[in-house]
């Protein structure tokens, strides 16, 4: 029988990746055929995202391809991060290069969400947590700082959206990115016609919302013949949003599970067959990401595995072999609860000098006698704290929901860290299943296949995700249970967060 081949690319704030999949005997075999840096850059004081140069990356990904396999391909799809997008012209062309989530235009935003709709009536509409990267505060930015830039823009898409687009030349918005706007209605499933009147923004960038699994189109038959590849290959939207493929992969059964999708950043989540949108959902600002196949992701974002990222560039200002193997040996051999830090504190959103922001966040929590010259006593206090931010948000999901959890999956590249791993068991006190690392291509592979009409519904994508993987179990440390306890409720009341 002929293989039938998906080709998914997979872009994160840090590196993207094309990987080609195929399901062959029940089981999903992936091959990784390129890599390659994303990472935003600086024009002009702004923070931009070169989505030419993901186009090229893109191209080469599929010539490699072609080299490999030959013209033959099922079909293509893309992800990435959420909130970012794009202005196209009537004729397709661009308008500027993509702001990144990151960029400062977004302050003061949050102050005009309340003066205009009301935190509570958003809320209401959309269901997603309040975070300043939300396309919904860049977009109010659009309207304050540089109206101008709505005159000829006809679509807005989303950065993977935009990258389908210059594949298949057809424009949509994919439910699941559209969802990271905060700007949709979560049970109409469109956009919110309230929040584009009370804010003002153009009609004309409603643009049609697709689905994860649907067709797109055919690839650009001139690209096609550039690279090599037959013009009869689909071009397949999966779940656009990163956090939503990889949550299509999560490879559980019953009911009782959280999840974290583990990366630059971590979204911790449950996910429910509707959205959960209530009087304790807004208190918490839990978000209501939009999901594969139906599915709702009730979920928060934590600044995630960024925080150790950027100690890491200022450590390698100074020690530039310090790998990631061994900043985990060094905090392993550190001390327990040096202190604490709140991931979420805004010090950490884009800060200059990691190391010097966490010494900022000891010194204004009053945290003395930590010394944060020591590269495990730092990490060990960033993963620490990670773990326990892990268990206040779970406990948050729980008692928002009143679901029970007694098993949590954390998919994705984070889970190459056995460290955090069995720091969240411990914080949690329950068992943490691991796997797989390459949580989002899965997804996006096997919702190509379900478009494809390879598969038929979630379970059986599911089914496929535990026939191809190995899975590690880490359990609930017996022996420092009671320290872990206690350091929760210290990092609770160090850290500002009320006890849950
Ligand atoms: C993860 C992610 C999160 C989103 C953040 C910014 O990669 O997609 O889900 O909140 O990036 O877009």
């Amino acid at each position: 029988m002929k293989i039938k081949r998906h080709l998914a690319f997979d872009f994160g704030a840090e590196s993207g990746r094309a990987i080609v999949g195929s399901i062959e005997d029940g089981r999903l075999t992936m091959e990784e055929i390129h890599r390659f840096p994303t990472q935003s850059m600086f024009v002009h004081h702004s923070l931009r995202w070169n989505v030419y140069r993901f186009y090229e990356e893109i191209i080469r990904g599929m010539r490699n391809y072609v080299a490999k396999y030959g013209n033959e391909l099922e079909s293509i799809g893309i992800d990435t991060w959420g909130c970012d997008y794009g202005f196209l012209a009537k004729d397709g062309t661009l308008l500027e290069m993509p702001y990144q989530y990151r960029d400062s235009r977004t302050g003061g935003t949050s102050e005009v969400i309340e003066e205009t709709l009301g935190k509570k009536k958003v809320y209401d509409i959309t269901g997603i947590q309040f975070l300043n990267i939300n396309t919904l505060n860049q977009m109010i930015s659009v309207v304050r700082d540089t109206p101008g830039r709505f005159d000829d823009a006809e679509d807005m898409l989303f950065i993977g959206d935009i990258l389908h687009y210059l594949l298949s030349g057809k424009k949509g918005a994919e439910f699941t990115v559209a969802s990271t706007s905060q700007m949709l209605d979560a049970y109409g499933k469109n956009w919110s016609d309230e929040i584009f009147k009370g804010f003002g923004f153009p009609e004309k960038l409603k643009t049609k919302i697709i689905f994860a699994g649907d067709v797109l189109g055919t690839i650009d038959p001139a690209l096609a013949e550039e690279v090599g590849l037959s013009p009869d290959v689909k071009i397949v939207v999966p779940a656009v949003h990163d956090t939503a493929s990889a949550a299509t992969s999560i490879p559980a059964e019953g009911s009782d599970w959280a999840y974290i999708s583990s990366g630059t950043w971590c979204m911790v989540g449950l996910e429910t067959d509707a959205p959960v949108i209530n009087d304790m959902s807004f208190q918490l600002n839990i978000s209501n990401s939009g999901g594969s196949l139906g599915k709702n992701l009730f979920l928060k974002n934590v600044m995630g595995l960024w925080i150790i990222q950027q100690c890491k560039k200022a450590w390698n200002r100074t020690m530039p072999d310090l790998d990631y193997p061994e900043i985990v040996e060094r905090a392993m051999k550190a001390k327990p609860f040096a202190a604490f830090i709140e991931p979420d504190d805004d010090l950490f959103f884009a800060p200059h000098d990691n190391i010097a922001a966490i010494r900022e966040y000891l010194e204004k929590t009053g945290q003395t006698g930590v010394d944060t010259n020591d590269v495990g006593t730092v990490a060990r206090i960033v993963y620490e704290s990670l773990a326990l931010k892990y268990r206040y948000v779970v406990d948050l999901l729980k008692k928002a929901t009143g679901k029970n959890v007694s098993v949590l999956h954390i998919i994705g590249g984070g889970t190459k860290n056995a460290l955090l791993n069995q720091f969240s068991a411990n914080a949690l006190g329950f068992k943490v299943i691991t796997g797989p690392t390459e949580a989002t291509g899965t997804g996006n592979l096997l919702l190509q296949a379900y478009g494809c009409g390879e598969l038929n519904s979630l379970g059986e994508i599911r089914n496929i995700v535990r026939n191809s993987n190995d899975f590690e179990v880490f359990d609930a440390d017996e022996g420092s249970k009671q320290e872990w306890a206690r350091a929760y409720e210290d990092f609770q009341k160090i850290c500002g967060l009320e006890q849950i």
